[in-house]
């Protein structure tokens, strides 16, 4: 059915709010992954971009801070952001926005009365992909952190859920250590880390590598044969790499998770890399605000470069709003427009709702233009349209249906 300028929205809206989502990056695993599997009230409170946020708007000192266990932390954070100060900002927004969804009034409730209430209505991962529409994701595995590695040495979990991927930045941040940990781990000695990811890629059926860089750390990549090997490696696994450009590690050594911040990166040298292995698949997403642009000019030059997400610091409205306008106006629909980069379950609930609150306006801005200029839009396109930018694109690339 062609659709008018009177039905478009809802149309879109229905659509939007209905499409599963594939979710490239997240930190979640599993319920069966006993202490890496984070649900419920106070494990959301605990979120180190909240964490942060506390941190800077109080004279509270870090490790004080990270001394109390986590109910005292989770009721400082909801006391000094939640109760004291207006939570406006996008982390505190996003656990106001999932108590809505969960029907939780909070007025005059104690903290612990709300979370009773909250642990009471979600029990389980189920409840929340149900609740967000996510049907699969991708987590974060680590190779070389051999107790969270452990999840694959088990079956008990669903694995057209949870996907896996190989985490390489260890390789960059410890190297001496982490070749230490894969020679203990492959009985042949020549080219141990290669030996060894191939271990873990048939242990784990991973769907990407990925690498958090800058600057410094890109150049690495660039010059380091083992590298090379590894970039040969993946081109003959099909694996693309995930390049997370433009962090800073322990900015604040004393924040901990909540202390990473901004980097330099040089994206002349990410063009380099797309040209010197045309045959390997580059996902890419940009830490700074600064890269972004260029990032987007590099997307249409480089047919193995795929653009993803609004990587945390980006992830915030404003922003959302102008770069996801610039990358459509550049790219069309080829891209990946978000991820979740969710570490509690929950949150997936409030990453992509707010994600979609963004959406929808904007893709109706685009829609409306091209009626307005008597191109034809049915329900079939823009159910094909908004199948490719929550999953297709992303699967598509990744050679996964
Ligand atoms: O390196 C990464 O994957 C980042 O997403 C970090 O994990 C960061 O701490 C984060 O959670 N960002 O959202
Ligand atoms: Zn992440």
């Amino acid at each position: 059915m062609i659709l008018s300028s009177d039905n478009i929205s809802k149309k879109l809206l229905n659509i939007i709010d209905s499409t599963p989502i594939f979710d490239l990056h997240t930190h979640l695993f599993p319920p069966k992954h006993e202490g890496y599997f984070l649900l419920g009230f106070k494990n959301l409170l605990n979120y180190h971009y909240l964490i942060a946020e506390l941190l800077t708007a109080t004279n509270i000192d870090a490790s004080t801070f990270y001394s109390f266990n986590d109910e005292k932390k989770a009721s400082l954070i909801w006391n000094e952001l939640f109760e004291k100060r207006t939570p406006v900002s996008e982390a505190c927004s996003g656990v106001l926005s999932i108590l809505k969804e969960l029907n939780i009034e909070i007025n005059n409730k104690s903290f612990l009365s709300i979370c009773d209430e909250y642990d009471r209505k979600i029990q389980s991962d189920k409840n929340i992909l149900d609740l967000s529409n996510v049907s699969s994701l991708v987590m974060t595995n680590n190779p070389f952190d051999l107790d969270e590695w452990s999840l694959f040495n088990t079956n008990d979990w669903d694995k057209k859920i949870y996907l896996a991927s190989l985490r390489l930045d260890d390789l960059i941040l410890d190297y001496d250590e982490t070749l230490k940990k894969a020679k203990d781990q492959t009985s042949n000695q020549e080219n141990t880390i290669v030996n060894y990811l191939e271990k873990c890629y048939s242990q784990s059926n991973p769907v990407y590598a990925a690498i958090s860089l800058n600057l410094e750390t890109f150049n690495t990549i660039l010059e380091d044969s083992m590298w090379r090997d590894i970039l040969v490696w993946l081109e003959s696994k099909k694996l693309p790499l995930s390049l997370m450009l433009g962090v800073k590690r322990a900015v604040n050594k004393d924040f901990g998770l909540a202390g990473d911040g901004i980097g330099e990166i040089n994206l002349k040298e990410l063009s380099n890399l797309c040209n010197s292995f045309p045959k390997n698949k580059f996902l890419v997403t940009c830490l700074s605000l600064n890269d972004q642009h260029e990032l987007t000019v590099l997307a249409r030059k480089h047919p193995n470069l795929r653009i993803f997400g609004f990587w945390w610091f980006m992830n915030q409205p404003t922003i959302i709003k102008q770069i996801l306008k610039m990358r459509i106006d550049m790219l069309g629909f080829s891209f990946i427009p978000q991820h979740s980069d969710a570490r509690v379950s929950d949150q997936l609930i409030y990453k992509w709702n707010h994600f979609k609150k963004i959406l929808h306006p904007i893709l109706l801005e685009y829609y409306q233009d091209l009626l307005d200029k008597n191109f034809p839009i049915s329900e079939n396109i823009l159910q094909r349209d908004i199948n490719n930018l929550l999953s297709g694109n992303a699967k598509n690339y990744l050679g996964i249906t």
